[in-house]
């Protein structure tokens, strides 16, 4: 799951490396691109517009702040589509029922002295870069938790259960067909997908006990998906024998598409799940006369990545060694050597390992969207030089 590269620094971790070492192999993971002495950011001429949902995001990433590979929990995006709830974790519990042989009710500590696992796992929402107020909606940061499968096998899913249902803690009222009820936030997966040895329920991030705003006590970790799927505020796991259709699966989240002709059009209605390939530019430093471009890419295992300035061509950047992982975004850096007074369009563009690129803004796939969902195209960033 992890790049070799990291699970070889784990291991030495594991092996008892001395607190030295491991602190010099934290701040090289998390200090991937820190500021050296005498270099500003300049900041990006397109800046977001105002968050007009400020109930409903929390918090965003602000690109040319990222110091760090590892996103620090309070500088982590947060979203919540009915309420923040605060849960008291002495009180709280987690069932598992539903189509199973046995029901289990845990508390937090019983969890806790389950097996141990952790993943870096950059989350994204699907919603990012796709509405003008929101391009920070996300970050990446090292998950603990205790593997979902093991507690599937415990609970011992009958073999009718072909649908894992999570519910979290927050509700609110939904109108289906004319008819208000109370829903819980609710996302499932196929019992497949649930299985996923990288699939965590997490209980800590960077370290801490996870954060309020991040769904504590306990959240759904599931790397390789969008946001969405990363159930936070948990107090309940079903197992049904049929798909979950409610508004997180079927109504919102649901990506359309015009697939057929001018004169013969035809749509697709898609469920948001899996993580798409995405770059973006980060910002630009500079130290003097010289100019560096930062970014990262993401959400397929990244081969290399390409800077675009202005009407240019495609040059290749330098991805930061050491943070290649299917799951985690992989910094890049640019030297602009060239830079002219005046104002620059900075495009970015990622191939993953199997050779498929970013689309462009203008590849069919993102202009004949009309959802905001899934919005990989790539990203265009303006800058001036003086
Ligand atoms: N219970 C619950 N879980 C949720 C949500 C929510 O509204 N309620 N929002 C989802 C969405 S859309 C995203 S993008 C991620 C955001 O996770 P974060 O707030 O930790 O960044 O949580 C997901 N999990
Ligand atoms: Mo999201």
């Amino acid at each position: 799951m992890q790049s070799p590269a990291l699970s070889r620094r784990e291991l030495l971790v594991a092996g008892g490396a001395t607190m030295a070492t491991m602190a010099l192999l934290n701040s090289r993971l998390t200090q991937a691109a820190p500021l050296r002495q005498g270099e500003v950011v300049l900041p990006w001429l397109d800046q977001p517009e105002e968050n007009p949902v400020p109930e409903v995001i929390d918090n965003q990433l602000v690109w040319e702040e990222v110091n760090a590979w590892i996103t620090p929990n309070d500088q982590f995006f947060g979203i919540a589509h009915y309420e923040w709830p605060e849960i008291n974790a002495d009180q709280w519990q987690l069932a598992v029922d539903g189509l199973v042989e046995n029901p289990l009710i845990l508390s937090l500590d019983e969890l806790k002295v389950r097996p141990r696992q952790e993943l870096t796992y950059t989350l994204e929402c699907s919603g990012n870069s796709g509405l003008p107020f929101f391009d920070g909606g996300i970050g990446n940061a090292r998950w603990v938790g205790t593997p979902l499968a093991l507690l599937l096998e415990e609970a011992g899913v009958l073999k009718e259960g072909i649908e894992v249902v999570f519910f979290g803690a927050d509700k609110g009222e939904e109108t289906v067909r004319d008819t208000p009820m109370v829903q819980h936030f609710a996302r499932s997966m196929s019992l497949a997908d649930a299985m996923h040895s990288g699939n965590l329920l997490s209980y800590e991030m960077n370290g801490e006990p996870l954060p309020d705003r991040n769904g504590a006590p306990l959240r759904l970790i599931a790397p390789g998906w969008y946001g969405i799927a990363n159930v936070k505020w948990l107090e309940r796991i079903e197992i049904w024998d049929t798909r979950l259709a409610n508004r997180f699966m079927a109504r919102d989240y649901v990506t359309i598409r015009q697939v057929g002709t001018a004169a013969e059009p035809k749509w697709t209605e898609s469920w948001v799940g899996k993580a798409r390939l995405k770059s973006a530019p980060a910002r630009v430093v500079q130290n003097g006369d010289q100019y560096r471009i930062e970014g990262a890419a993401w959400g397929a295992p990244i081969r290399s990545v390409e800077v675009r300035l202005n009407a240019g061509p495609w040059q290749s950047a330098e991805l930061v060694p050491g943070q290649q992982s299917e799951y985690t975004w992989n910094f890049w850096t640019f030297d602009w050597t060239d830079a002219t007074s005046g104002e620059h369009a900075i495009t970015t563009r990622a191939t993953d390992t199997t050779g498929q690129v970013q689309p462009t803004q203008d590849d069919p796939l993102i202009a004949n969207k009309i959802t905001y969902w899934e919005s990989n195209g790539q990203i265009t960033r303006r800058v001036n030089i003086t």
